[in-house]
């Protein structure tokens, strides 16, 4: 049987000949951040990859096809049309119908990991939602990195959702959570959250080496590298709060729920902040994204 995941020509050379690959997601895109600027962020995380010497490979499902790797058409596609939001369950029928998706971090991860990639830089993970013990709404993130050997640069999870709930939830799920020059979980748009971690690394080649133990002892995990926004660029935290606690009310009042819940949030946070979330959401990333690059960079000296 030949394989149903399409890898660009660029990214398979890449992998051929050991060299660097970040992967990125396309829900970010597709559902995450306001148009047009979802499109500009598209090329420019892909772009940073480029200037540090790495080969990027943005994943989405287009016409039916799991593609890692897109080309400047595909990348225009999961920013301009209205793509599903496609987790890991959502692969198979989107696959048989023809039909297209923007990939969650949980399906990126799995088919990144499927192709051989080792490395993937989002904004935030998803994870356990606030008053999940009663709507079960946790996010398949979770359970995907406990069975996908992939590195996943995020800058933690949102403060919308439960972010002691969700490091439980890693920590049952096995998946190594590991503090990039810090110790403290960070909270999306600020450096900080109240939880702090057993363990951090101090660089990318600390990354890598955790990775290659990992598969030394067979772990098939995925591993979580909680990354910081830098102090001068996170969001004011007392414009933070007020923020938040309108969006979750607005959520809660428009009855919002399910799949719908991210990215909702998301958008309204936008709204309600004037842009300002937006901005730093964009810096953040792109600080993953330079993370991530470095990480894939010292695997791939590992791996040589
Ligand atoms: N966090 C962000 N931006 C995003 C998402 C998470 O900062 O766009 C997206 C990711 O694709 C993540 C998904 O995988 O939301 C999680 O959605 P849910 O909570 O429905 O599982
Ligand atoms: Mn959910």
């Amino acid at each position: 049987m030949t394989s149903p995941i399409l890898v660009s020509d660029a990214v398979a050379a890449a992998l051929a000949e050991h060299r660097p690959v970040v992967a990125l997601e396309s829900t970010i895109i597709s559902h995450g951040l306001p148009r047009p600027r979802n499109h500009e962020a598209a090329l420019e995380f892909e772009q940073i990859l480029l200037d540090a010497g790495v080969t990027p490979a943005t994943i989405a499902v287009l016409d039916g096809v799991p593609r890692i790797g897109l080309d400047a058409e595909g990348v225009r596609r999961i920013a301009e049309e209205d793509l599903a939001k496609a987790s890991v369950r959502d692969l198979p029928i989107l696959a048989a119908a023809g039909a297209s998706g923007a990939t969650t971090v949980a399906a990126t991860a799995h088919l990144a990991a499927k192709a051989g990639v080792r490395v993937f830089a989002t904004g935030g993970l998803g994870g356990v939602h606030r008053g999940a013990s009663t709507t079960f709404d946790e996010s398949a993130d979770l359970s995907t990195l406990a069975v996908t050997p992939i590195t996943v640069v995020s800058a933690g999870v949102k403060s919308v959702l439960d972010i002691a709930a969700t490091l439980e939830r890693l920590e049952t799920l096995s998946v190594p959570v590991v503090g990039y020059q810090t110790t403290i979980f960070p909270s999306f748009w600020l450096r900080e959250s109240a939880f702090t971690l057993d363990w951090s690394a101090d660089s990318a080649e600390q990354v890598a080496k955790i990775m290659r133990s990992q598969d030394e002892l067979g772990h098939g995990q995925g591993i979580v590298v909680a990354n910081p926004i830098p102090a001068d660029q996170q969001w004011d935290p007392t414009e933070h709060d007020r923020v938040l606690t309108e969006a979750l009310a607005l959520a809660d009042e428009a009855g919002v729920s399910g799949k719908a819940v991210t990215p909702f949030l998301l958008l309204k946070i936008v709204e309600l902040s004037g842009g300002r979330s937006l901005e730093v959401n964009l810096d953040l990333a792109r600080n993953n994204v330079r993370v991530a690059a470095q990480i894939a960079t010292e695997w791939s000296a590992l791996a040589r």
